[in-house]
């Protein structure tokens, strides 16, 4: 997959370069592409940003640079182009899964209080536009959700993870939070691993992890389980 990132902080994006992704990206299974905005403003400060229309704090970047950029960079492939923005629908392991299957991707980093409206209007003349947000908070530019947004995708690409098999596991344990994980020694400190992980009981192992994995949900991501049954009055 090629994976273009269009930004003002290009080397913010070098932690991709280690670990899995690193090797992904030596290997030439994700083409990662990064991009200076200000190469496309050609006043003589290389401005991105101006005064918001309408009045009002802080600044909005200009459509000029984000369109030049847009063009050359999206070209013919009709790519999915991504904005980064709190503002957008809520990136999922879903929405990993949906991006993970596209051939081209363009992310594009906001800072400041956004991006001109018109840019993201403009983008979708050129591929089919996400606005997407890492969650319920502010950040102080869109290059820490497109680097989550990266590495979410890629490790889902084919021949990224060393070990699809956790792909797989993943999936069945779809719609809860992980069990605990327990490695050696069978006992640390004091604290034993627990009976059933060691009693090389399949069956057993699964429905214990399986219980967890509910518990767990119910005690901290009750959102994530169907609505309980309503309790008639009285
Ligand atoms: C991405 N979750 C959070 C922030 C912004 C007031 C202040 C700031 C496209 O425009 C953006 C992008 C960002 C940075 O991204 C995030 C984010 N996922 O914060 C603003 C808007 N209003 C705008």
């Amino acid at each position: 997959m090629r994976i273009d990132v269009i930004t003002i902080f290009p080397e913010y994006f070098a932690p991709l370069r280690l670990s899995l992704l690193g090797r992904a990206i030596e290997r030439g299974r994700i083409d990662l592409r990064l991009h200076q905005l200000r190469d496309w403003a050609h006043d003589p400060h290389h401005s991105v940003d101006d005064s918001p229309a309408g009045g009002g704090p802080g600044m909005v970047m200009t459509p000029g640079p984000w369109g030049q950029a847009l063009d050359e960079v999206a070209g013919e492939d009709r790519p999915t182009i991504v904005f980064t923005t709190p503002a957008g629908e809520v990136f999922r392991q879903h929405t990993a899964q949906e991006l993970s299957s596209v051939e081209r991707l363009v992310l594009c980093c906001g800072r400041f209080e956004g991006i001109d409206q018109r840019v993201i209007d403009y983008a979708s003349t050129l591929g089919p536009v996400r606005e997407l947000s890492i969650g319920d908070y502010v950040l102080a530019g869109g290059e820490a959700a497109a680097l989550v947004m990266v590495e979410a995708v890629g490790r889902l690409l084919p021949g990224v993870l060393g070990n699809p098999d956790s792909l797989t596991e993943e999936s069945h344990n779809r719609g809860l939070l992980e069990h605990p994980a327990y490695t050696k020694p069978a006992i640390w400190r004091g604290r034993s691993v627990p009976e059933v992980l060691l009693s090389g009981d399949h069956g057993a192992v699964d429905a214990w992890r399986h219980a967890q994995s509910v518990e767990r949900t119910r005690r901290v991501r009750p959102d994530l389980l169907p609505p309980p049954p309503e309790q008639p009055c009285q």
